[in-house]
């Protein structure tokens, strides 16, 4: 949606070596987007998966393309009848990793999570990808969050980020395998999502 009071110009942060974020960059196209989940969750319900550890997750999941994230133990598979990657969704995912240098980017799965207010993300890896040297690409929508960016290892300090409305983060190179998560949602109502956080990331995962 084109809003001449709200939106504001994008511009580019760099964050860590591979890692780049680009504010404000979905800001344009945060309806298509927004309806676009709300088809997907029509076919593919929000479910809260469980966690290796035995602890159900705070944040809901769903997605499209060819597969679904299950755990950390059984990676990605197809579970549920296949929702194709729509045009809208590659075109924006590409053109971002592009942008920060990613060129040959080949998306084939969208990980939609839903955070509620007080829903989190405890620190993790993304390694149940097969290649490794494609990146990640990540949209936030609706409630901002503090997105919280480590190192390699779970007890390397954290930085902290605020990701909000539109921003995009394109993970690769040395950032790919760093441990992330994302701290407990505050209360609010966002105009367009209401009381949600949506973070969709792109992968290709199989
Ligand atoms: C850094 N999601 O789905 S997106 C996830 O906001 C996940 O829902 C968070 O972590 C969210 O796995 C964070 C940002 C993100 C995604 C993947 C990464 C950061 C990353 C992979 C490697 C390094
Ligand atoms: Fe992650």
């Amino acid at each position: 949606m084109l809003d001449f009071f709200h939106d504001e110009e994008p511009w580019q942060e760099a964050l860590a070596p591979g890692a780049l974020i680009l504010r404000r960059f979905v800001q344009q196209d945060d309806l298509v987007l927004y309806q676009e989940i709300n088809r997907i969750a029509m076919q593919h319900p929000f479910i809260h998966r469980v966690t290796p550890g035995g602890f159900t997750m705070s944040a809901a999941m769903t997605g499209c393309g060819a597969a679904q994230w299950v755990s950390a133990r059984d990676g990605y598979l197809n579970t549920r009848e296949t929702i194709a990657l729509n045009q809208t969704f590659l075109d924006l995912a590409k053109r971002a990793a592009a942008t920060a240098g990613y060129a040959d980017f080949i998306p084939d799965s969208c990980l939609i999570n839903r955070y509620a207010v007080d829903s989190k993300m405890t620190l993790h890896q993304d390694k149940n990808e097969r290649d490794l040297t494609q990146p990640i690409v990540s949209i936030s929508l609706g409630l901002p969050a503090i997105f919280l960016f480590g190192g390699l290892m779970r007890s390397d300090k954290t930085a902290k980020v605020l990701l909000e409305h539109g921003d995009v983060v394109v993970w690769g190179g040395a950032s790919r395998l760093c441990f992330h998560g994302i701290l407990p949602i505050k209360a609010g109502i966002h105009p367009l999502t209401g009381p949600y956080r949506f973070n969709l990331t792109f992968r290709q995962a199989l």
